[in-house]
């Protein structure tokens, strides 16, 4: 077929029919209908069972009455006589119904015990907490030296169950990542226990459900999963101290930017510290800005720091008004931070 949109309907068809084949995972990232994890892979199949449970029992109920409506005309139908009360039946369809919810219910509290808690002592626990509108990453190490807060972005060993401490900074939030876990609250003034593991490497898409607010919608973060090696080489390179920027350009912009960005961003190595907002040590690594809000390029993230309010309304990062100049020397500095 011809890839050439005549229409917005037609252009939503063909790039959805012409769109080169990915795996289901990718073409539906949030789908809770697939599990890669020991934690979804007992909820998926419930999931699947109870699914299949509710059609049967519609198309069985729908097809009954459809018979009983269309079986004899209105007239006769007045007239039908129930032999012994029709209690054979009665009875029959109440034994079937309660065994099959008996059954669900008994596997439902397998499923519970089995996701309830991590199956061995977690290797690694994280600290993550949820503000409108993006996701706060603390990996605790043994030492503070060892300890260190990224943003929207979560590491994890593949084949290790890890746990997650979970903790809100304003207002209920929900932690969610459909093809690893169902979802846990965040709750202020109390932390939640979840963990996660994901039994094969690739990038796991989660999303804030539990509505927080206006950009409830942009509060997405990624669970990167990665064989043990990968994943050591990337807390080693998270930990690294930020380089002192080598070019001019960038040199100046670490400098507007502890004027004007420091208060709120922590860039850890330098004397920039605040925790308002996410801290933004190795920025350039994370795939996405502003919690899965666009992909970080150099193009989106000129854009955010000129004007965070377009494309995320109402965001907690306010405008700060910047010469052209200064918007491209932090931009460059910010780019260093790799
Ligand atoms: C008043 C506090 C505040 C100031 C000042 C501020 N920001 Fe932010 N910034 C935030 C908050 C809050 C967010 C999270 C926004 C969101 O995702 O909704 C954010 C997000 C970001 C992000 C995206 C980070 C990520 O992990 O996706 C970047 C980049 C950023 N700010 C850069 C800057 C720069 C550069 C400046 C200075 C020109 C600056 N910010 C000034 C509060 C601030
Ligand atoms: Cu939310």
């Amino acid at each position: 077929m011809t890839c050439q949109p005549t229409s917005a309907t037609a252009a939503f068809v063909i790039t959805t029919l012409c769109a080169t084949p990915t795996p289901g995972f990718a073409a539906t990232p949030l789908s809770y209908l697939e599990s890669y994890g020991s934690r979804g892979d007992p909820v998926r199949s419930l999931t699947w069972a109870m699914l299949i449970i509710s059609t049967v029992v519609v198309v069985i109920v729908t097809g009954l009455v459809l018979w009983g409506v269309l079986r004899e005309g209105p007239a006769e139908a007045a007239g039908i006589t129930r032999e012994g009360n029709g209690l054979r039946l009665i009875t029959a369809g109440l034994v079937v119904t309660v065994v099959v919810l008996l059954g669900s219910v008994v596997w439902t509290m397998v499923v519970l015990a089995e996701v309830g808690a991590a199956p061995a002592a977690p290797k690694l626990t994280l600290d993550i907490s949820g503000h409108q509108w993006w996701w706060q990453v603390r990996y605790e190490g043994e030492t503070p030296a060892e300890t260190f807060v990224t943003a929207n972005e979560v590491h994890i060993p593949v084949g290790e169950p890890v746990r997650i401490n979970l903790s809100s900074s304003d207002v209920i939030h929900s932690f969610w990542v459909p093809a690893l876990s169902g979802k846990t609250d965040t709750v202020p003034g109390q932390v939640n226990t979840t963990w996660i593991e994901a039994h094969a490497p690739g990038t796991f898409l989660g999303q804030c459900a539990e509505f927080c607010g206006a950009q409830h919608a942009h509060m997405g973060f990624r669970i990167v999963a990665e064989p043990r090696d990968r994943f050591e080489a990337w807390l080693a390179d998270q930990l690294a101290p930020a380089a002192v920027p080598a070019e001019r350009i960038a040199a100046a912009g670490q400098e507007t930017f502890g004027r004007r960005c420091a208060a709120c961003h922590a860039v850890r190595g330098t004397t920039a510290g605040g925790v308002f907002g996410p801290d933004l040590s190795h920025l350039a690594t994370r795939a996405t800005l502003a919690a899965g809000t666009v992909p970080n390029t150099p193009g989106h993230l000129s854009a955010w720091i000129a004007d965070p309010q377009h494309l995320k309304p109402g965001t907690r990062m306010p405008v700060v008004p910047l010469t052209g100049s200064e918007l491209e020397q932090v931009r460059a500095y910010l780019a260093t931070l790799n």
